[in-house]
């Protein structure tokens, strides 16, 4: 019933140039950011920040297609009494949300979580919609580590996310499908490559077997890349190469779009990455950002919990929405990096 808006919706989310904000994080995480930054995560700081971000006249109206929120986010009005969701709308992006509820050790393997959320989702699904929201998100953990991820845990996770995705698109929601592959770990960019593809295999085959409309949903993925802890990290155009070959070998074409999840790489790494992948194309798919740390970093630095700060945080958002809006289209350099600014 919802085919052509939802095909329509997830083309938007990629279109040429931009791509999504992550803004969805738990209250749990937000205050790991906010302990970051020396500030108290409250109700009310928690909405001056992100209205904050979405006031950002040039990152919204040129580089964020669309915002990923938190239930709480969703419900919340700027000061003004504006909806928070209306604001990002008005600024022509669209507004989302994650609707996992988390992860929780996954029984019978151990050191490996499933995300839960699945009970009552379509009726979830359904007020979401009526508030605004146009797409979802929902979050697999797969960490790599010594007899880990087992067939168990990577087929558990991507079962639910294909069950999510499903009932996403019933009613009217195109479905981000994040299967993230850990960079926390000690391994070697090949052991990331080869379970980046025993992952993504197996979530397409989910994908098929629920019935999910490929032209209607987002791939998120990781890179592929060497765990932070390993000896060895690989380089730019090696990441790139990689990270292509098992989208290339896994990712059907008729999926709407692949928005990668930066995953804790540096601001600078992560815009790096998706560029040279870019500059490989043409890709059989538009692929772009939905980055969380890589996009707030540094306005969350430069803003410090202070009003006066609130300007010059949002040039920081929109610069990094620029850059990351130019990696999208193969057009960014390490110079603009180095030299401060947006070109
Ligand atoms: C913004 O963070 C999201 C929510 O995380 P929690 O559920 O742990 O609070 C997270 O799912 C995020 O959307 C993705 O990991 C992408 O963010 P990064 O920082 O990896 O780009």
């Amino acid at each position: 019933m919802y085919a052509d808006e939802l095909k329509k919706t997830a083309k938007a989310m990629v279109a040429p140039g931009k791509g999504l904000l992550a803004a969805d994080e738990s209250s749990g995480t937000i205050k790991k950011r906010f302990d970051a930054i020396g500030v108290e995560s409250t109700e009310d700081l928690r909405r001056d920040y992100r209205e904050m971000l979405f006031r950002s006249a040039d990152a919204m109206t040129k580089n964020i297609s669309g915002v990923i929120l938190y239930d709480e986010t969703l419900r919340q009005k700027a000061k003004d009494g504006t909806p928070l969701s209306k604001l990002i709308a008005a600024a022509g992006s669209i507004p989302g949300i994650k609707v996992d509820k988390g992860v929780v050790p996954l029984p019978g393997c151990p050191g490996e979580v499933i995300t839960e959320g699945l009970d009552g989702l379509g009726e979830r699904m359904k007020e979401y919609r009526a508030l605004g929201a146009r797409f979802a998100k929902w979050r697999a953990v797969i960490d790599i580590a010594a007899h880990i991820p087992t067939f168990a845990g990577i087929y558990t996770n991507t079962h639910a996310l294909a069950r999510y995705a499903a009932i996403c698109q019933q009613e009217g929601i195109v479905p981000i499908v994040e299967p993230e592959v850990l960079m926390d770990g000690a391994h070697d960019i090949d052991t990331c490559e080869e379970v980046a593809t025993r992952v993504l295999k197996q979530q397409f085959q989910d994908l098929y077997l629920q019935g999910v409309m490929l032209e209607g949903i987002v791939l998120k993925p990781s890179m592929v890349i060497a765990g932070k802890k390993s000896a060895k990290q690989a380089s730019v155009q090696e990441v790139a190469a990689a990270t292509l070959r098992v989208l290339k070998n896994c990712v059907p074409p008729s999926v709407a779009g692949i928005a990668f999840l930066s995953g804790g790489q540096s601001d600078a790494d992560a815009t790096a990455h998706l560029d040279a992948m870019n500059r490989m194309g043409p890709l059989p798919w538009p692929v772009t950002y939905s980055y969380g740390r890589a996009l707030q970093h540094e306005p969350q630095k430069v803003w410090a919990g202070k009003a006066e700060n609130v300007t010059a945080a949002q040039a920081a958002f929109s610069r990094r929405a620029h850059l990351n809006g130019l990696a999208s289209l193969g057009k960014w350099s390490p110079e603009l990096e180095k030299a401060g600014k947006a070109a």
